[in-house]
């Protein structure tokens, strides 16, 4: 079970051990787990700012500020997801690239250890069978230029059913179990995603290669469908480039996306708030 206490205060025990066994098991330079913390991300920056090795990890059942890109929230019930956020240091890879990378690693974590096949919506959502399992949200030190360190935060919807979400994500938020009827436990699927991702950092270039770019092809669920960016019909997706642009063809000319909330043209349910 997870361990019990004060938000922000660090767990002693996490699925029956102490954080430390984790740490030596997953072979990870340091890791901090929480039962209930704002944001594990802020608390992996803090750590980043204090010169922590790349590879540190932190975790929690709970989050009581979980966010999202763009000012959006990311909502998670106690202990039915994998809250995690890892100190990256990217090296020369280019911004646009790490969400995609890191994306892809959480994504063949899942399919390994659960089985499903898991879809990459640009740039950054996990998704099943058209809901969103997942979301990644990384954050450099400062704007503008390359950082010295990246904070990968990753959110994977677990053991949530039905009746867990909130009205408003119902018919947009699964889970492991609700697609598989199955549970993964939580610290095998952090295992594996901190494994995953810190070797696809280890060995991944400043830009996409040729292997990503089609991982990243066979998993996209935009292209060859039109699409609506930031909340205006921008023309049909057509892949996504090595620099980690999402490409878009309208009256024969393509044009590259760098940043933004797509959703496709068709999809009545996506009228999400994510387009506010
Ligand atoms: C993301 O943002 O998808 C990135 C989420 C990253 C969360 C992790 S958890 C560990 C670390 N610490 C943090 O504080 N954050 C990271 P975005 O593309 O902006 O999607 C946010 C939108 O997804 C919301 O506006 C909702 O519509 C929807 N959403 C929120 N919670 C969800 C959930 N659990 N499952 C599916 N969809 C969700």
């Amino acid at each position: 079970m997870a361990a019990e206490g004060a938000p922000g205060e660090e767990a002693t025990r996490w699925h029956g051990h102490p954080p430390e066994v984790w740490r030596e098991r997953w072979g990870v330079p340091a890791l901090r787990i929480f039962h209930s913390v704002g944001s594990t991300n802020d608390v992996a920056r803090a750590l980043a700012e204090a010169g922590a090795r790349a590879g540190t990890a932190v975790l929690a059942d709970e989050q009581t500020r979980g966010r999202g890109r763009r000012g959006r929230a990311w909502t998670a019930p106690g202990g039915h997801g994998l809250l995690l956020s890892i100190v990256l240091h990217p090296g020369a890879a280019a911004a646009g690239v790490l969400p995609l990378r890191v994306g892809l690693a959480a994504a063949r974590a899942v399919e390994a250890l659960a089985g499903i096949p898991v879809a990459i919506k640009w740039p950054n959502d996990l998704m099943v069978g058209g809901r969103k399992l997942g979301g990644v949200l990384c954050e450099g030190a400062g704007e503008g230029g390359r950082s010295a360190f990246v904070v990968a935060g990753i959110g994977l919807n677990v053991l949530q059913r039905a009746h867990d979400w909130p009205p408003e994500l119902r018919a947009r938020a699964t889970s492991i179990a609700a697609e598989t009827g199955r549970a993964v436990e939580i610290p095998d699927l952090a295992g594996r995603v901190l494994a995953d991702v810190s070797m696809a950092i280890a060995a991944g270039g400043e830009v996409l290669d040729g292997e990503e770019t089609d991982a990243l092809a066979r998993r996209d669920p935009l292209r060859g469908r039109n699409v609506v960016v930031d909340g205006r019909p921008a023309g049909r997706a057509a892949g996504i480039d090595r620099e980690g642009a999402l490409l878009v063809q309208h009256d024969g000319a393509t044009r590259r996306i760098i940043s933004g909330t797509v959703r496709l043209a068709d999809s009545g349910a996506a009228r999400e708030s994510d387009d506010a």
